[in-house]
């Protein structure tokens, strides 16, 4: 088969003219034909070594110094892991140390590739590639990217234009797919899904002879780059494509036609990775229809798909979502355990759920989903959203990395060691070898990929903290910055802690202590303390002119004890549940004391006075890189401060009023409450 190498050379796409950003790879522009690279062991025409030799070209291209790179075969490596190291003299002997030898090396070309943007990586950042040392393995082996972009163009919770995969119900193939690709590769990422979880109208054609020509296109793009290609599959495609009346996996009619269809799929794309299905959820057809439960649907799927090597996602996003706010007993918190956990072990080997990390919808603060470890003996993998929904739209800053290592960080104690998120979403916890991170990804055809400049931090760092879930947020952070912007170590230093403070200062203006929602209806962006109060959407912070909060305790709903102790207890109790999430689980009287001493009504106001200031305060501290960043990327974060302000400033006067209204308590502090 031609690599897409091959068909570049042959249509000659030159990047000439291009106006998108390249991100974190923004090399010196050409590309060294006198850099040495040489290849060992490695097949020199293997697709992804070629990506690796060009780009290393490109990112020496104006290096001093004259290195010699070797990309080398080393059986000892861990699967998609690398070392590299510098020889110095090399490896014939001589000691000038102008004649530093970089070997990397590697078990197989994913490692060899993430190897070369190691020292790529360390090149720019200024390190001693002289002394260069670093071995590193994955930590998750499945480390993926969901778009939700719909083949209309547009993208459902997208803030950064629309989407450069469609276009009118078409796909879209150019320079920046491959641009795309590279920067995955960089970052790790090793799977992508392209279309949205709610597959509708064209994308249910995905699979369709309409759409396999430039499907398989896209699909050596992205294996040039050690990338599969993943695709959101509409459960009912049986009925929408097959004219089956029905779409019940236990039917035999049904399953006979899936059959077909993936072999035809295969024939076309022997490389797909597999599909990440949505299912029963939010409108989305499932099997609960026919009475089968969530690992009928998906075993189904998994065994038709079996002998192409290909796995079934699963989503476990699944809820009532036409629930009567004055049914109190009904908590959507616990939806995911409820459908998932009486069916563990029932799932086939191919199959994967995937499971959001709290259990209600990416909110700014959540608990854990008690599913996760919950579940022991099914494979499993977290998803998270870098996509801002909840989290200020791409507007505000909230870089999410801090909350993402507290999530990989949680002791699930689903057994004695080895029980983190981490251990368990690696497979390390119970030996899955299918295991990883997704994210729902946050960009679009905007030029600089991410609407806000500052939100590529958040799709960097993802990549970045799936292969390696030791890395900190600040080391992330840091990486990112130096890699993206040349500054002086003071403004470096600047950028890394408004990053890392971010995510507080967001929490602290909106929705307090866990409780969550209180936006805007549909859109998401913005105060609406009772949007979502007397919905159908189980979205409630229930309170009244006494207290706030919801009760998840063995009194309330009752999903507190979802979690393995001594967590559910901890978090029964509201003297020890943290107290960040304390009104995710306890309805609290505002006079409630806090460990601060403040009341609970008055952290409020404090928190949200707090938050509005800081906020401010990004603003006021981004005007010391004018000058020290591109004046356009300086004018987008700029205009962006300024209606994160403004969106700070209502949240702020909008929770306050509220409960002040509601509690009749007045601010210790004297300050305007409306
Ligand atoms: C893709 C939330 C979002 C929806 C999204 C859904 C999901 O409800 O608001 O836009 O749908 O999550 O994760 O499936």
């Amino acid at each position: 088969m031609m690599d897409s190498h091959q068909k570049n050379e042959r249509k000659n796409i030159g990047m000439e003219g291009k106006n998108w950003s390249d991100l974190w790879l923004n090399y010196k522009a050409g590309s060294s034909d006198n850099l040495a690279v040489e290849v060992r062991d490695f097949d020199q025409n293997d697709r992804v070594i070629k990506s690796a030799v060009s780009e290393l070209k490109k990112a020496f291209a104006d290096s001093e110094s004259s290195f010699k790179v070797q990309i080398i075969k080393n059986e000892e490596v861990q699967k998609e892991g690398y070392k590299v190291e510098a020889v110095i003299g090399g490896s014939d002997g001589r000691t000038k140390e102008a004649d530093t030898e970089l070997v990397i090396s590697a078990s197989d070309v994913n490692g060899a590739l993430y190897g070369t943007f190691q020292l790529i990586r360390s090149f720019m950042m200024g390190e001693d590639l002289s002394s260069v040392s670093i071995s590193k393995a994955p930590s998750n082996p499945l480390r993926m990217m969901n778009h939700w972009d719909n083949m209309d163009g547009s993208i459902e919770r997208g803030y950064s234009g629309r989407s450069f995969f469609f276009v009118n119900d078409d796909i879209i193939i150019n320079d920046r797919t491959v641009d795309y690709a590279r920067f995955m590769a960089s970052i790790g990422i090793n799977g992508v899904v392209i279309n949205n979880v709610n597959v509708k109208w064209a994308a249910t054609d995905l699979i369709t002879t309409r759409f396999f020509d430039k499907l398989a296109e896209l699909s050596d793009i992205f294996a040039d780059y050690g990338i599969k290609l993943y695709l959101s599959l509409n459960f009912a495609s049986p009925i929408e494509l097959g004219g089956l009346d029905n779409c019940d996996p236990l039917n035999d009619q049904v399953i006979a036609w899936w059959k077909d269809k993936v072999k035809e799929v295969y024939d076309r794309l022997p490389n797909l990775g597999g599909f990440l299905v949505k299912a029963d959820s939010e409108g989305r057809p499932g099997p609960f229809t026919y009475g089968r439960t969530q690992a009928d649907g998906a075993n189904m799927l998994g065994d038709v798909i079996a002998p192409y090597g290909g796995i079934i996602i699963w989503r476990c996003f699944v809820y009532n979502c036409t629930q009567d706010w004055r049914d109190t007993k009904t908590d959507r918190a616990r939806a995911g355990y409820d459908y998932f956990k009486d069916l563990d072990g029932q799932y086939h080997d191919n199959v994967i759920l995937q499971i959001k990390n709290g259990p209600m919808d990416f909110q700014i603060r959540e608990p854990i989903s008690p599913l996760i470890g919950g579940l022991t003996r099914t494979n499993q993998m977290l998803e998270v959203q870098i996509a801002q929904e909840y989290t200020g739209h791409q507007i505000d800053l909230c870089y999410l990395i801090p909350m993402f290592k507290e999530i990989l960080g949680f002791k699930t104690y689903c057994q004695s060691e080895n029980d983190t998120v981490a251990d368990v979403v690696s497979g390390r916890a119970f030996g899955n070898k299918l295991a990883g991170m997704a994210a729902v990804i946050n960009t679009g055809n905007d030029l600089n990929w991410t609407g806000n400049d500052l939100a590529a931090a958040n799709l960097y760092g993802f990549g970045r903290l799936a292969y390696d879930t030791e890395l900190s947020a600040e080391e992330i952070a840091r990486e990112w910055v130096k890699l993206t912007f040349n500054l002086e170590k003071e403004l470096e230093d600047k950028l890394v802690g408004m990053l890392l403070t971010s995510r507080e200062t967001y929490e602290k203006y909106t929705s307090p202590l866990g409780i969550g929602w209180m936006v805007t209806p549909g859109d998401h962006y913005g105060p609406s303390v009772d949007g979502y109060e007397y919905s159908r959407w189980g979205t409630y912070h229930r309170a009244d002119h006494l207290g706030i909060g919801v009760d998840r305790t063995d009194k309330g709903t009752g999903y507190a004890q979802q979690y393995y102790q001594p967590n559910a207890d901890m978090y029964n109790d509201p003297k020890t549940c943290p107290e960040e999430l304390v009104l995710f689980f306890h309805h609290i009287p505002y006079d409630w004391k806090l460990k601060s001493g403040q009341t609970l009504i008055q952290y409020i106001y404090d928190s949200h006075f707090e938050g509005y200031e800081e906020a401010k305060e990004l603003q006021k501290s981004w005007k010391a890189f004018e000058g020290k960043v591109p004046q356009n990327v300086y004018n987008c974060v700029s205009h962006r401060f300024e209606m994160q302000v403004a969106n700070a400033r209502e949240w702020c006067d909008q929770v306050n009023s509220y409960f002040y209204r509601k509690s009749a308590v007045a601010d210790e502090k004297g300050r305007q409450i409306f």
